[in-house]
């Protein structure tokens, strides 16, 4: 690659000659000319500047003398790319990085004072590849200082400049687009501070998920755009259902291009309102088609009422635990601690057996606002709600739950997180008599109850 720079102040770029750039020069990987932009002047002052038209303060840089040094420099290769540092460019990116480490040629064109005359920047771009970039939000004395920033991201994208591939592919922004997990090294102990225990531990695995949960944390916080282009960039490392079921329980949660403040918590007795609303709109999804609108609301009335919610949120065996965005509950479980399937008025020809030694939950119901399904948060509600019956006094082992068989996206929800159809019955919905499956997962110690710090 060539990179030319033009500058009124070329000592600005005695840094290029250091460090992993200058090696890079020496083995020819790029190079790099650094051109004083008064030799392209033509009077005795060697001037380059003049006061801006229609008034007002500082200096303008002379689209003439500009003109001489980009139509010599532009004119030296079949297809130069010349970038120009200015406050008012788009911001630089690891993408343009990526894409400027492409060219065969870059012509930098570093402006001072008030900036280059802008016709210079649309002459050149009816020619030639023209990108106007700016560092970020903050004003600089000229482009020298952005310009070398650039080339600094730029050379070391360049194959053969930087040793290990490793390094380059490993880097944020490359292949995760997540910011970077916290690095250590000796001594163990420093001004009271200890390495975290996990790196100490030898346990890779236990490793990898820390690390990958602190760049979690780290760029849900610092840069959330980060998580959201996830999967605009496409690339492998979008977030996985353990990310996203993490990034819950640490607050975040991700819908789309959108972030939320999210949290999963026990509901309480004033929460009875909202949830029977969330039960109004989301119980009809999980009714067979055969069931008339009058039917179903006379379920509702009888089962979910605000009055139910109320009842069961006072009532020791019943558990219901919700997940609210931005502050707003959007879904909710509701488990029933020790009910087994048993024949009565509402269920029949049950077809399941549960161990006689574990202790038993149902999960009566698993509700989400259609408008957040698929963001991760059901099943992240469903597994905080199964950890949060093993961590009772005496801890629940196996939860059941009965579906219509009809429900088709449940079923598939449940096994996808974990659950398995084990058995069938009847059950009365409506004054009519509807298939269920009945699932049931245990080993619900397995379910953390907590996001560790
Ligand atoms: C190129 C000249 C100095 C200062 C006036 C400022 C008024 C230009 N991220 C970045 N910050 N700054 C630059 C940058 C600065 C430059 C030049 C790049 C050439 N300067 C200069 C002040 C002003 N304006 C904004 O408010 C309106 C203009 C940069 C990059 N890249």
């Amino acid at each position: 690659m060539k990179i030319d720079i033009v500058s009124i102040f070329p000592q600005y770029f005695e840094v290029l000659d250091l460090s992993l750039i200058g090696k890079a020069r020496q083995r020819e990987l790029v190079s790099i000319d650094v051109h004083d932009l008064r030799s392209w002047t033509d009077d005795p002052h060697r001037s380059v500047d003049g006061p801006q038209a229609g008034g007002g303060p500082g200096m303008v840089m002379r689209p003439d003398v500009w003109g001489r040094a980009l139509d010599t420099l532009v004119s030296s290769s079949p297809s130069p790319i010349i970038v120009i540092p200015t406050p008012t460019g788009r911001q630089f990116t690891q993408r343009d990085a990526e894409s400027l480490a492409r060219a065969d040629h870059l012509i930098f064109a570093c402006g001072r004072y008030e900036g280059i005359d802008q016709r210079v920047s649309e002459h050149y771009g009816t020619r030639v590849k023209v990108v106007e970039v700016s560092l970020g939000d903050y004003i600089l004395n000229g482009g020298e200082v952005a310009a070398i920033a650039i080339i600094e991201a730029l050379v070391r994208l360049i194959p053969g400049v930087v040793s290990n591939p490793e390094s380059l592919s490993e880097e944020s922004f490359c292949d995760t687009a997540l910011l970077d997990y916290p690095a250590y090294t000796k001594p163990r102990v420093w001004k009271d501070r200890e390495i975290p225990e996990v790196l100490r531990s030898g346990d890779h695995a236990r490793i990898t998920r820390w690390r990958r949960e602190q760049q979690l944390r780290k760029t849900a916080q610092r840069a959330p755009h980060l998580l959201t282009g996830v999967h605009q960039v496409g690339t492998p490392a979008a977030l996985s259902p353990a990310d996203r079921d993490w990034l819950i329980r640490a607050g975040y949660l991700v819908r789309g291009s959108d972030i939320f403040t999210c949290e999963l918590r026990a509901a309480t007795p004033d929460d009875a309102g909202a949830l029977h609303r969330v039960a109004r709109e989301t119980f009809p999804d999980a009714c067979p088609p055969s069931l008339s609108t009058a039917e179903i609301d006379a379920f509702i009335t009888a089962h979910l009422s605000v009055a139910a919610f109320e009842r069961m949120l006072t009532d020791v065996r019943y558990r219901i635990w919700i997940a609210s965005v931005e502050s707003e509950i959007v879904g909710y479980v509701v488990a029933i601690l020790d009910s087994r399937p048993t024949d009565d008025s509402e269920a029949r020809n049950i077809r399941l057996r549960l161990a006689k030694d574990s202790r038993v939950a149902e999960i009566s119901k698993c509700y989400l606002r259609a408008h957040y399904r698929g963001s991760g948060l059901a099943g992240a509600l469903l597994r905080y709600s199964l950890g949060q019956l093993a961590a009772l006094p005496t801890p629940v082992t196996l939860a059941w739950l009965g579906t219509n068989r009809s429900n088709v996206r449940a079923i598939r929800f449940y096994e996808r997180v974990g659950w398995k159809v084990r058995g069938s019955r009847e059950f009365l919905v409506g004054g009519q008599w509807q298939d269920d499956v009945l699932l049931t997962v245990n080993r619900l110690a397995k379910f953390p109850i907590d996001v560790a710090d």
